[in-house]
């Protein structure tokens, strides 16, 4: 296996559209021959991660683990993609500097809350309001954006992209940065 390994770190709400561009992400990528492997927060947290909460220091193990998976990941070669709302900047960076300069690229899909919240495709959003979940992203637990990350995916109005445009993107940057 020639292949340069890294992490891509997918972060935005809840219904932003994580998991969906992770898929098409790494199609894209298989089918340029290259070895992927996904760690979808949602799954992570039935196995890895099932004895945590989503209370913020719950939420800073979750990703700490996640960011330590991802790393040995990158290490054996792989393009490994993460999707966690990963809402706190500190804890985002602490996973950025286990890798090497540049292998870690943050690409935050960057959805306003109303449209995940329109969305709302596991009616969790409906669930939050109502007070029957708690601590939820954006409703009563914060969200921060990054501040500088290496993409971001703008989706506001009527110009959506679709998940294979966003692919699209990222695979450009990776073959500018010498990743493909
Ligand atoms: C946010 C929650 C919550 C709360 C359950 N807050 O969109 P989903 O449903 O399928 O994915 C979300 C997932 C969030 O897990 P992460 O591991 O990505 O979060 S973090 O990075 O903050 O550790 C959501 C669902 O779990 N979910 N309760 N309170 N999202």
């Amino acid at each position: 296996l020639q292949q340069r390994g890294c992490v891509i770190w997918l972060t935005g709400l809840s219904g932003s559209g994580k998991s969906t561009l992770a898929c098409a992400l790494s199609r894209g990528l298989h089918l340029r021959g290259k070895l992927t492997y996904i760690l979808d927060g949602d799954n992570i947290r039935h196995g890895l991660s099932r004895d945590l909460s989503f209370r913020a220091e719950d939420r800073s193990e979750n990703i700490r683990r996640i960011g330590e998976v991802a790393k040995l990941l990158a290490d054996a070669g792989v393009i490994c993609i993460t999707s966690l709302i990963s809402p706190y900047g500190k804890d985002r960076d602490a996973c950025r500097a286990l890798l090497p300069e540049g292998d870690f690229i943050e690409v935050f899909i960057d959805v306003p809350l109303h449209v995940c919240e329109a969305r709302d495709p596991k009616g969790l959003y409906k669930l939050a309001r109502a007070g029957k979940i708690k601590d939820f992203t954006g409703i009563d637990d914060p969200y921060e954006p990054p501040c500088s990350c290496e993409i971001v995916l703008q989706q506001k109005g009527s110009e959506c992209m679709s998940p294979s445009d966003m692919a699209e993107i990222v695979i450009s940057y990776l073959e500018k940065n010498g990743y493909l």
